[in-house]
């Protein structure tokens, strides 16, 4: 019989690379296994584990603050540039066996143009003038499950807004500088202040990929 040893614990976590390949082998209920990697600049990244429907996959930064959870062994996520800190653990409620998940992280290639995620610098976003100089239809694409878009809206008239949409499966929020989130339904009007705010858009179902079209009007209240 082999006695597998636990490989990593919370004071020694392993470090791995971008692109690696490795075995976590988780050996009793309960049991979490630590690595730290680190990127340069925002990045999608892909993890994916063998036999690992069992797992759960914390992704934490350098504050603490848990950025990644996921399920079932395959996460696509976006994290800006930094370290990090990954714990994987088994989601069973006994486990009565040595569960081995062979693990990959690597980059996700996408052409996603729209970042998932909030408060990153303004020159990250695509950014539009709110009212539109025109009335043609903004594109985009939530490229793979997961997949979240931050658009940023530069409110330069404060009034009333209605935004259109045409989308089967995404549904759109607006997002302030505080970062509280309104859900904005299609042609429902919203009061808006002159400022920065964003557009978010995600998945209204499981679907793996759509294609969305949006516009805001301003509106005249009678
Ligand atoms: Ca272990
Ligand atoms: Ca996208
Ligand atoms: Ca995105």
């Amino acid at each position: 019989m082999t006695l597998l040893q636990d490989l990593s614990n919370e004071d020694n976590p392993i470090p791995i690379n971008i692109g690696d390949t490795f075995d976590v082998i988780i050996e009793k209920d309960g049991d979490e296994d630590f690595y730290t990697f680190s990127i340069p600049e925002l990045t999608t990244l892909e993890l994916s584990m063998l036999n690992a429907h069992s797992s759960s996959i914390m992704i934490y930064d350098a504050e603490g603050k848990e950025m990644v959870l996921a399920y079932y062994g395959h996460v696509i996520f976006q994290l800006p540039a930094g370290d990090y800190l990954m714990v994987i653990g088994e989601d069973t409620s006994e486990l009565d066996r040595v569960e081995i998940y062979t693990t990959t992280l690597r980059i996700y290639e996408t052409i996603d143009q729209d970042p998932n995620l909030f408060g990153l610098p303004v020159e990250y976003y695509r950014q539009f003038n709110v009212p539109f100089a025109t009335h043609d239809m903004i594109l985009g694409n939530l490229e793979y499950e997961g997949d979240k878009d931050y658009i940023l809206i530069n409110v330069t008239e404060s009034g009333t807004y209605l935004l259109g949409y045409f989308t089967d499966y995404c549904s759109f929020y607006l997002v302030n500088q505080e970062g509280v989130t309104t859900r904005w339904v299609s042609n429902d009007r919203l009061v808006l202040e002159v400022g920065i705010y964003y557009l978010m858009v995600n998945h209204r179902s499981n679907s793996v990929t759509d294609d969305y079209q949006w516009l805001i009007m301003k509106v005249s209240e009678e």
